[in-house]
């Protein structure tokens, strides 16, 4: 049984990524880190916690070690529109955490680990439809710039030390438990609660802008999925993945046939530079070919999931 170190658990993936781990390796074998206090109860209540920052290098190597750690999701991260008023901080905690966490993993042997990267490797010379694998990683944010720097990072420790690492992609996540904070992509979470609270919502993305998204149960299956894949059949170390393709107009049409009230209006801020610098669909071919990605949500059966449980819980 895998002993897994989940750094960054109160995030938006981090926070339902640990209750998944916990059915799959059970709660003991499973220790969520954060930085943030309180620890959100989802993952508090569960399991072993501990108040840790990956900046903190000494700290990190102890946890691993008296933990008896052999597995890890790095998972903390500034994301883009945080990234672009704090470019400094976004490098420092998404690199120097990163090199952190390869560091203490090459000491002590660590198994396998999982850090994502994002859509956000890409940029304006990327071509944007069904965007391959292989492709232009020329991004114009700090927080791409720090995933096309993590995504050479894992290769490299994974050419000189032999270190197991493994990274997929990440489109705009969509959940209903803990709400991002700091992305381009948020709009399509507040939408949610705003149209189930107030009916109405203002959007910072034009109508027209179109990008990749996933459901947060794909994507806690993926992360899983990449984990466990057999070794021997991965050819790479990073993967495109995606759930869903739509436009911010597209998810309102969707959410007026469950919420007929529901209005929006458009107010494109500096986010909309950052989300027409991305794709607005991907090619995750090889993901599928080599470790059977498969997700589950389209739009219809997502946008029905997210207002069937926001409408119990507001
Ligand atoms: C963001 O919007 O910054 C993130 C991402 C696509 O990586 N959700």
């Amino acid at each position: 049984m895998r002993r897994i170190l989940v750094i960054g658990a109160a995030g938006q993936i981090g926070s339902e990524l640990v209750p998944a781990l916990r059915e799959i390796y059970g709660s003991e074998n499973v220790i969520a880190t954060g930085r943030r206090t309180p620890l959100p109860e989802i993952i508090t209540k569960g399991g072993p916690v501990i108040y840790l920052d990956a900046l903190q290098k000494d700290t990190l190597s102890k946890v691993i070690y008296e933990r008896d750690i052999d597995t890890i999701f790095h998972m903390a991260s500034l994301l883009s529109a945080t990234g672009e008023k704090m470019p400094q901080a976004a490098w420092n905690i998404n690199i120097n955490g990163l090199l952190n966490v390869l560091e203490a993993a090459r000491s002590y042997s660590i198994d396998r680990i999982i850090w994502p990267s994002s859509i956000a490797a890409f940029g304006p010379s990327t071509p944007r439809e069904n965007t391959p694998n292989e492709t232009i990683l020329q991004p114009s944010t700090m927080y791409g710039i720090s995933k096309v720097s993590g995504e050479l990072l894992i290769e490299y420790y994974y050419q000189k030390y032999g270190l197991d690492t493994r990274s997929m992609r990440l489109p705009g996540i969509i959940s209903s438990e803990t709400l991002p904070g700091g992305g381009t992509t948020d709009y399509a979470v507040e939408i949610f609660y705003e149209a189930i609270k107030n009916k109405k919502y203002t959007c910072f993305l034009k109508e027209e802008t179109r990008l990749p998204m996933m459901y947060m149960p794909d994507c806690t299956k993926c992360m899983v999925d990449l984990l466990e894949a057999d070794p021997s059949k991965l050819k790479r170390h990073v993967y495109n993945v995606t759930g869903m393709s739509f436009s911010a107009g597209e998810l309102a049409l969707e959410i007026q046939k469950h919420v007929p009230e529901f209005k929006i209006d458009y107010k494109p801020d500096f986010r909309q530079a950052i989300a027409d610098s991305w794709p607005m669909s991907i090619d995750d071919s090889l993901a599928r070919a080599e470790w059977e990605w498969n997700p589950k949500y389209d739009l219809q059966k997502m946008t029905k999931d997210m207002i069937d449980i926001l409408r119990k819980r507001l």
